[in-house]
């Protein structure tokens, strides 16, 4: 029996996120997690905030909080409404935490001696006035092709250039505005990441077929268009610092400048992904009683040999695919594996670390086309999304629509027209009618009824069909074509309850009656069940209607066992109302006030 890890690229401390966001990493991790969760599979889902770097700095200065306090009052905000939206993570940790400084550390020290880092003197931006280095983005200037004069050292945002912090005109510092600025030497250290070309392209070859098309073609182009060795250091105050001193000579029999790299800190990006494996370690060291020194609880999941059980899947959007199939993995190989002077790879212990072994990448969701935007604040932010209506409307048109084969666009008007067919005309209203005729005409009980007739047969044969394939979908991680599936089989249950018509048949053969009630009911014990990953909230009403406890299952029997689960004589009440449809009011309301189709 294979365990799953899974892990979601983690968000940005700075700022509430949006559905998009949403759509492509957390959301599908999640139902992802709660599928094999209710099959029995053990899981491991870990997410945590990503803390340094930039963003964080500059989302505290704007809100003129000290980074620390800034970043401990982001990760509560956002892990309340994480948790409002259902997220079951096991654990949604910190890249700030001493797990992930400890890790870093090692990690980068071992590249060292492995000789995977050097260190290369930089040109870098110097502030005389705020007496520190500026990373790109806090150099502004006019910008060289345009003429904006707002534009960012790495990028104009008027028109969309990259940019050198050199290439500005009238370059001045974003923290004071002052113009005495010059350019420094400043020493970093380099992932080489250029010795890992061939490894890298081999390994995503081999994924062809397996992984989406976007994941390996973006990978392959990125390796196509030639591997730069990558800066892994900052000079900033924030993050994780570089503590040299520890490190021991490289294969050069060098050692490191200490002084030089005295007071860096590690790049985001550099320790971002190894979160993954600190936030695993966090996970272990939260249980009560457990050893924080104690690593054999998260190696369990991230080292062979006692990994070698555990499937690796990561969920990600297509701008974070690079980052995973790149940067990430360089740092594991380099620590897996050393180069002899032949070029020929060994392995560099017997304990390597785990790399992704499947990776799921999302294209973007629009919204009315155009992109979300956090710094235009355009489209839905998840706290106003939550605030407007329940998790689970937004769980499944998202996962509905899943942005997998290309960019998928968020309207009101395609959004109201889904939710209010899918969910309340079908799922919704089958609960409902089922539990209401049961009540009134069977004393909220399951009925025994008789036995099963051709209605039934061709019910089981059916549901059984439609269940391996959502089934199959899910594994194969489709989300779009298993909510199809899913959604095929709530009209299965209709149409067999229009057909079946117990209203009807109550008048003249009672017992057919119930044998559709009972059919009927054991419809919505399935339901319960297999909509659970994608909308929980009213999967926990609609198996709390018949009776059942919130707890993983999944089907895998028989059409005719699983239509055949609830013990006769069970009591049975009809729920509130599961979802409400929505009006046009209210969709004209909230475009009026989240923006709608642009203005011609
Ligand atoms: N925080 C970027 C993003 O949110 C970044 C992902 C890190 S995953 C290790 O898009
Ligand atoms: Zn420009």
């Amino acid at each position: 029996m294979t365990r799953i890890l899974i892990t979601s690229a983690l968000p940005y401390i700075n700022g509430i996120k949006h559905l998009g966001n949403l759509a492509g990493s957390m959301l599908p991790a999640d139902v992802y997690a709660r599928f094999q969760r209710a099959r029995g599979v053990q899981t491991l889902y870990i997410c945590a905030t990503d803390e340094h770097g930039t963003p964080a700095e500059l989302g505290a200065a704007a809100a003129g909080q000290d980074v620390r306090a800034y970043c401990d009052e982001q990760h509560q905000i956002q892990r309340d409404l994480y948790d409002r939206f259902g997220m079951s993570w096991d654990h949604f940790g910190r890249s700030s935490s001493v797990q992930n400084r400890i890790l870093t550390q090692r990690f980068a020290q071992s590249l060292w001696e492995a000789g995977f880092i050097e260190a290369r003197t930089t040109q870098q931006v110097y502030s005389n006035a705020d007496k520190r280095f500026l990373p790109d983005r806090y150099v502004v200037g006019t910008c060289p092709h345009c003429g904006y004069d707002a534009a960012r050292g790495d990028q104009c945002d008027n028109c969309t250039r990259q940019l050198d912090p050199v290439d500005l005109i009238k370059p001045r510092s974003a923290v004071s505005g002052s113009e005495d600025i010059e350019i420094r030497d400043s020493k970093h250290l380099f992932l080489r990441q250029t010795a890992f070309a061939g490894k890298l392209r081999d390994w995503i070859t081999d994924k062809k077929g397996q992984w989406p098309l976007l994941v390996t073609s973006t990978a392959l182009k990125w390796l196509d268009e030639g591997l730069q060795d990558r800066g892994i250091t900052r000079d900033l105050e924030w993050g994780v610092p570089v503590n040299a001193a520890d490190w021991g000579p490289n294969p050069a029999g060098e050692r490191p400048d200490v002084e030089g790299l005295a007071g860096k800190v590690f790049y985001v990006w550099f320790d971002a992904p190894i979160e993954y494996i600190a936030a695993t370690w966090e996970w272990a060291a939260a249980f009560p009683g457990a050893d924080p020194a104690d690593e054999t609880s998260y190696e369990r999941w991230w080292r062979a040999p006692l990994a070698s059980d555990v499937t690796y899947v990561e969920f990600m959007g297509k701008d974070n695919v690079p980052f995973h199939t790149v940067g990430f993995p360089c740092t594991l190989f380099g620590l897996n594996e050393t180069q002899t002077a032949d070029g020929a790879w060994r392995p560099a212990s017997n304990a390597p670390w785990k790399v992704v072994d499947t990776l799921k990448g999302f294209n973007w969701l629009n919204y009315y086309g155009g992109r979300f935007s956090t710094t235009h604040q355009r489209g839905v932010f998840i706290d106003a999304a939550l605030e407007i209506l329940p998790a689970d409307y937004w769980r499944w048109w998202i996962m509905a629509n899943a942005p997998e084969g290309s960019d998928a666009t968020f309207t009101w008007e395609q959004f109201q027209a889904q939710v209010n067919a899918d969910l309340a005309d079908v799922l919704g209203n089958f609960v409902n009618r089922i539990l209401k005729f049961t009540e009134t005409r069977f004393e909220g009980a399951v009925p025994e009824g008789g036995e099963a007739g051709p209605l039934e047969l061709k019910l089981y044969a059916d549901v059984e069909a439609k269940l391996a394939e959502l089934t199959e979908n899910l594994e194969a991680i489709e989300m779009r074509k298993a909510c199809q599936s899913l959604r095929q089989l709530w009209v299965l249950g209709n149409q067999y309850l229009t057909e079946a018509a117990p209203w009807t048949a109550i008048k003249t053969d009672p017992e057919r009656a119930g044998t559709a009630v009972r059919t009927g009911l054991n419809l919505v014990a399935l339901f319960g069940a297999v909509s659970e990953p994608f909308i929980p909230f009213a999967a926990e009403k609609i198996l709390g209607a018949v009776g059942l406890p919130f707890k993983d299952w999944w089907p895998n029997g028989t059409g005719a066992e699983v239509l055949n689960r609830l013990g006769v004589g069970r009591k049975v009440a009809a729920p509130e109302v599961l979802f409400k449809k929505v009006e046009n009011e209210q969709v004209a309301e909230w475009i009026a006030r989240f923006g709608g189709p642009e203005p011609a």
